[in-house]
């Protein structure tokens, strides 16, 4: 496994609580389940873990393989955000204050919050993640 974190946590860039759900895996589309889980950008990935212990037990684990490990790991560099905008009939939710990470591998992840502005400060600091690796 690569190493996720640097030591100290000095790569994390935010984190916290958002809904989300996988639309695509593989090219190939799926039907959404969507979940709450404890989010964490760093430079490279939004790592997606069941809840804010699990994230917590990766970081004091000091196992390798086979240590906890962040249920999905979405790569950044190359991807694309997208706002997401609700209701209309082409829209791929109903919900509000959604945003689509696409990988270049095929994986596309709808990320939702209750909350508009800490939404569209996620949006945001995804968005600069991107942009700020080499594909961006
Ligand atoms: O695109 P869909 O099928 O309307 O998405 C809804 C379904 O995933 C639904 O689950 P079931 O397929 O078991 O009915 C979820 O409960 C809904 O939340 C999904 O729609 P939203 O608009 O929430 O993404």
């Amino acid at each position: 496994w690569p190493k996720l974190l640097d030591d100290g946590d000095m790569c994390v860039l935010k984190e916290g609580p958002m809904y989300r759900t996988k639309i695509t895996e593989n090219g190939k589309k799926l039907r959404k389940n969507w979940a709450s889980s404890h989010v964490v950008l760093t430079e490279l990935f939004l790592l997606l873990f069941r809840d804010v212990k699990a994230f917590a037990a990766m970081k004091s684990s000091n196992q390798g393989i086979g240590g906890p490990r962040p249920e999905l790991c979405v790569d950044l560099n190359g991807a694309l955000i997208d706002q997401v905008d609700r209701g209309d009939k082409a829209s791929v939710t109903s919900r509000k204050n959604v945003f689509l990470v696409s990988t270049v591998l095929g994986l596309q992840v709808l990320f939702q919050c209750d909350c508009s502005q800490q939404a569209e400060e996620w949006f945001n600091a995804v968005h600069t993640a991107i942009h700020n690796l080499p594909s961006g």
